[in-house]
């Protein structure tokens, strides 16, 4: 037995190497997935297109941005319009930030992020100005379709009677994935 001690604690090491590497370092596929916040037919524009998307670990979901000033902010199922946070209050979840103000077509820049695994990440837009979350601005990236009851569609429902609170006291600030060109435009 007392051999297996090096490869014991080598294993650990290993084990709390594997455990520390940023999620960033999530394979990428090369596959991205376009969302469009706002709209211009859906909604009243207050929409993302396509709201509902599946995808894998590795691969890009971006957002391009209509305009009324919209945002990105992941939230638990439970809490809609609300970023997803530890019990501390420290904000955990992917936000972008108000960085994306355009008056006409899509703005110059885009926010991305990684997916990291096949959990479920609901997202709303935090704009106050006509409570975009409450009029139904919300999506979901991997929706466990076998449990019945957590779809967006009831994400939607819960969503109307909350109050927007936001990801940060600075309305530029982001995180979780990063903002660059539109190469789209
Ligand atoms: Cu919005």
């Amino acid at each position: 037995m007392v051999a297996f001690t090096p490869l014991a604690i080598a294993a650990t090491t290993l084990l709390g190497l594997t455990s520390a590497v940023p999620a960033h370092q999530v394979r990428s596929t090369g596959i991205t997935h376009r969302i469009t916040a706002g709209s211009t037919t859906a909604n009243n524009g207050l929409h993302f297109e396509p709201e509902n998307v599946v995808a894998e670990p590795g691969d890009l979901i971006e957002f391009s941005f209509l305009p009324k000033n919209h945002s990105v902010v992941q939230s638990s199922f439970d809490e809609p319009c609300a970023p997803l946070s530890s019990s501390s209050g420290t904000t955990t979840g992917i936000f972008s930030g108000f960085n994306f103000n355009t008056t006409a077509g899509e703005a110059p820049n885009v926010f991305t992020f990684m997916v990291k695994d096949r959990n479920p990440i609901w997202y709303y837009c935090s704009q106050t100005v006509g409570n975009h979350c409450q009029m139904g601005m919300s999506g979901v990236v991997n929706q466990n379709f076998g449990s019945g009851d957590k779809t967006l569609d009831m994400y939607k429902q819960n969503a109307k009677g909350t109050v927007t609170k936001q990801p940060s006291s600075d309305p530029h600030a982001f995180q979780g994935g990063w903002i660059e060109k539109n190469m789209n435009l």
